[in-house]
């Protein structure tokens, strides 16, 4: 598809107007929310990512690129969030302290929206209180942290521990996800799941609702 590409290309200059207005056109030649997210904006975006890594691309740019994308997905929102569906659960998400990043979290939260869940979105740069304050608060089942940085996923651990310091660990099902960790990660600093991507977390959550 031509115009694709071309958003591939709109999305590495940053070009929200084109970005917009291409996710409308796709919608209109019907095509699902999801496939145009994750076809025209996620694909789009992992090329950013790579030139990024590379040295070609620098921070403003990026900056832009990321405006672009988060453009397209406001427009996609509602139509993820459209299901109607019972509400199944409640998760509170947030990306972890020190980290500013915030696309990946954003769309595990529309997408479990979309699932039927209540989601209570912390926005970046979150210390442990507003984790477990704000879960305790919402009376949420789930706790979700996100972290894109190799030196701010070791925080996931502090919330963790938190938890279990003030005898809460269990009350909650905690999930992570962000690029950096895996599966062993994980595992080791006491999360119930890794959830790779958002259609993971959807995934895995329901699991432990059910
Ligand atoms: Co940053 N950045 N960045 N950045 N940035 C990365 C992460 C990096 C890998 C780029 C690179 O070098 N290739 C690198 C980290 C290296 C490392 O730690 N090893 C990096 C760096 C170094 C930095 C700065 C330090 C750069 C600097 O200042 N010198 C700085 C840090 C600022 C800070 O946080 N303190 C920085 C800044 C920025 C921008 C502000 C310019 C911008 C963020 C804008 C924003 O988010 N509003 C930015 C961006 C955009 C990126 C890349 C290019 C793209 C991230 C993204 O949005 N991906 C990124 C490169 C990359 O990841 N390849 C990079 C798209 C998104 C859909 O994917 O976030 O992985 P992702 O989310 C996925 C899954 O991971 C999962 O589901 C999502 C959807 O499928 N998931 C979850 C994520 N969170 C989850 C939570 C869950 C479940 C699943 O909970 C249940």
């Amino acid at each position: 598809e031509e115009l694709v590409a071309q958003m591939h290309d709109d999305l590495y200059d940053g070009l929200k107007e084109e970005i917009e207005e291409a996710t409308q056109i796709l919608l209109a030649r019907d095509w699902a929310p999801y496939k145009v997210l994750t076809v025209a904006l996620v694909a789009g975006m992992k090329v950013v990512g790579d030139d990024f890594r590379d040295g070609i691309l620098f921070v403003p740019e990026v900056l832009l690129a990321a405006n672009a994308m988060k453009a397209g997905m406001a427009i996609l929102k509602p139509l993820l969030a459209e299901t109607g569906a019972p509400k199944v659960g409640k998760m509170v998400i947030g990306t972890v302290k020190g980290d500013i990043h915030d696309i990946g979290k954003n769309l595990v939260s529309m997408m479990m929206e979309g699932a039927g869940f209540e989601v209570v979105d912390l926005g970046i740069n979150n210390p442990v209180e507003n984790y477990i304050e704000t879960a305790e608060k919402e009376d949420a089942d789930i706790i979700g942290m996100s972290a894109l940085l190799t030196t701010t996923m070791p925080y996931m651990k502090v919330v963790i521990d938190t938890l279990v310091a003030e005898g809460k660990r269990d009350k909650y099902i905690v999930l992570v996800g962000g690029a950096p960790l895996n599966e062993e990660f994980g595992k080791a600093i006491g999360a119930d799941a890794y959830c790779r991507d958002a259609a993971v977390a959807v995934e895995t959550a329901k699991q432990f609702m059910a």
